[in-house]
């Protein structure tokens, strides 16, 4: 018997129905992260907005994906591009007014697609109304805050009240004079930390996430959950007390210098996210659907799978797995690989579902990160491993970091090293640089005569346009890649892997007699591999889906015996049995 595509999507329908468990909206769908400034422009001002996303959410539906996450479209000074938020209940001018995000709602509902935003709980902005009302006195908004008094010195100068730095570098201190003391900011000047020792505070954040829901979101990703409690100063003798130095670096400017002992991963923290839950549960008992949390937390397995819940109490249904991002690149081997993918599902409580992140908007792009040849294997992997995928806008179509000057960069992140040299290497610009749309001027995302940030070289020929057309390229990959995991082996079945050798891994999906064989060479030398090393896969195994640049065709035949792999190439077996 031929396979064709068809049937292969066809039969598992079947068997579906009859023995698999029901999977909630959440458990199998694509979560596609979109960067509202760089994804869609519609009234020509070079930044992207809420009516652009609204007018593009056919193409989510094309791509197969059911949800999206959108980075911050909240009122902003825009510091740090959104994510210093002074207020939290209203729309950003420039991304559109409240009625344009219930039309983007609208439009989402009509089309099946969930909308996610962000929450960003750790901080507001120093230009909000809360924060210029503490500057003034008004207590119960000063106490929304982190303050704490300065430090003075042998010659009479004031310092900072302790060592502690900013995650984007130098003091984390800030000091008013209208106050006389420092106010605490994990991140920009701009971005003061909320004090999540007032109950107050943590009303308001529980009311921001209320406001949201109640508008027809179906829930947050969180943002820099890690750093959402400081350590209680009160065990201290009220002094919040130094970090201890790391060793990793020289200079007490930079983040590295010290280890964030007081400052990160505090107990309370998890406590705080398992009260969230209890907010998005009440939606939940109301209407039956699930509202999604997802974490973003770079931190070790332990800390992470907290978020989780403890037994007990939930948590989030997705604290981020970044291993993909944090753990493995271009130069790491097939076993490093291995061991990265096999670290989450080692270490995640046996009940609950693994995700797949290999990019986003705080890292280089998948494309100048591995390789662009490797983006098709990438791809699989988010979408073929077992648990929930996530899709960073432009790793369908294998977008690369975009140049930009010291001159056009914008990000805190690179401004801050005060470097013109090495500022790329902290400078989060190049994976922000507009979405890729098509050939036309500013690659379709604009008209304006420029963009807030520049649009990458190369979008000529590297557009989701000129994709569409091509026979094959990454985006139909993409496609495929999206149906196929639909398919009730690719959401309930079993997974096992192995490295045959430091440059091709390949892992194995089955379930119910289906059986899947995804092969991923990183480097490029060419090998000839035994798929029988895998229980169950022999004889004839036919090509589901290949990389842009694999000789294979959908519906070749290879023997399980030797299959010949080349240099860089990736793609799917079905088993013919
Ligand atoms: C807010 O902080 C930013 C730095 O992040 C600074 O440039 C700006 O002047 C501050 N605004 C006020 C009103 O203090
Ligand atoms: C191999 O196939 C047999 C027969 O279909 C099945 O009973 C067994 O569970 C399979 N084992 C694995 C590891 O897939
Ligand atoms: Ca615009
Ligand atoms: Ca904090």
């Amino acid at each position: 018997m031929r396979l064709t595509l068809r049937s292969l999507l066809l039969f598992p329908l079947v068997v579906l129905l009859v023995q698999a468990h029901e999977q909630e909206w959440w458990e199998s769908t694509i979560f596609y992260q979109i960067y509202p400034r760089s994804f869609k422009d519609s009234d020509g001002d070079g930044i992207g907005d809420l009516n652009g996303i609204t007018s593009s959410l056919e193409y989510l539906k094309e791509l197969g994906v059911g949800a999206t996450w959108l980075s911050p479209i909240f009122k902003s000074p825009m510091y740090d591009f959104g994510y210093d938020i002074s207020d939290f209940y209203d729309i950003q001018d420039e991304y559109g007014t409240m009625d344009d995000f219930d039309r983007l709602i609208a439009k989402a509902n009509e089309l099946d697609i969930k909308i996610v935003l962000d929450f960003v709980p750790n901080h507001g902005s120093n230009e909000s109304v809360w924060f210029e009302e503490a500057l003034k006195g008004h207590e119960k908004y000063y106490d929304y805050f982190v303050w704490e008094d300065g430090v003075v010195d042998e010659n009479g100068k004031l310092n900072p009240p302790n060592n502690w730095v900013s995650v984007f570098r130098k003091s984390a201190w800030e000091y008013r004079e209208e106050v006389g003391k420092y106010y605490f900011h994990q991140f920009v000047i701009g971005q003061p930390d909320l004090n999540y020792r007032n109950p107050e505070v943590v009303e308001e954040m529980k009311n921001v996430i209320r406001f949201w829901l109640n508008k027809g979101v179906a829930g947050f990703r969180v943002d820099a959950i890690a750093h959402l409690f400081e350590v209680d100063k009160e065990l201290y003798g009220g002094k919040y007390p130094d970090e201890p130095l790391s060793g990793n670096s020289d200079n007490p400017d930079d983040y590295s210098y010290l280890n964030h002992i007081y400052t990160t991963d505090q107990q309370e923290t998890f406590d705080m996210v398992y009260q969230w839950r209890e907010v998005f549960d009440e939606f939940s008992k109301k209407d039956g659907l699930t509202r999604v949390m997802m974490t973003e937390a770079y931190s070790s397995p332990h800390v992470t799978m907290k978020y989780f819940g403890d037994g007990e109490r939930e948590g989030a249904q997705m604290p981020f797995n970044f291993v993909l991002i944090s753990d493995v690149n271009g130069q790491s081997s097939a076993q490093e690989i291995k061991y990265a993918l096999d670290k989450f599902l080692t270490f995640k409580p046996i009940d609950k579902q693994a995700n797949w992140v290999a990019g986003n908007h705080d890292n280089n792009r998948v494309a100048s990160r591995f390789s662009p040849e490797l983006v098709d294997g990438i791809n699989m992997i988010v979408l073929l491993l077992p648990g929930i995928a996530v899709t960073y806008m432009g790793e369908e179509i294998g977008m690369v970091d975009g140049y930009v000057s010291w001159e056009d960069t914008v990000d805190p992140s690179g401004c801050n090293t005060d470097d013109p040299i090495n500022y790329w290497t902290a400078s989060r610009d190049p994976e922000r640089t507009p979405f890729q749309w098509s050939a036309d001027v500013n690659a379709g995302f604009s008209t304006a005569p420029k963009t807030w940030l520049p649009v990458a070289d190369g979008y000529e020929t590297l557009n989701v346009e000129v994709q569409k057309q091509a026979a094959k390229s990454h985006l139909t990959v993409y496609k495929t890649l999206a149906a196929l995991r639909k398919e009730a082996v690719f959401r309930h079945g079993r997974y096992e892997s192995v490295a045959f050798n430091s440059d091709v891994l390949a892992f194995r999906r089955w379930y119910n007699g289906e059986n899947y064989v995804v092969v991923v060479n990183f480097r490029n030398n060419p090998y000839t591999i035994n798929l029988e090393y895998f229980e169950n896969v022999t004889g004839h195994l036919e090509v589901v889906e290949s990389s842009v640049l694999s000789p294979k065709k959908t519906g070749d035949v290879l023997h399980a015996d030797h299959v010949h792999v080349e240099g860089n190439e990736a793609f799917v077996l079905k088993v013919a049995n």
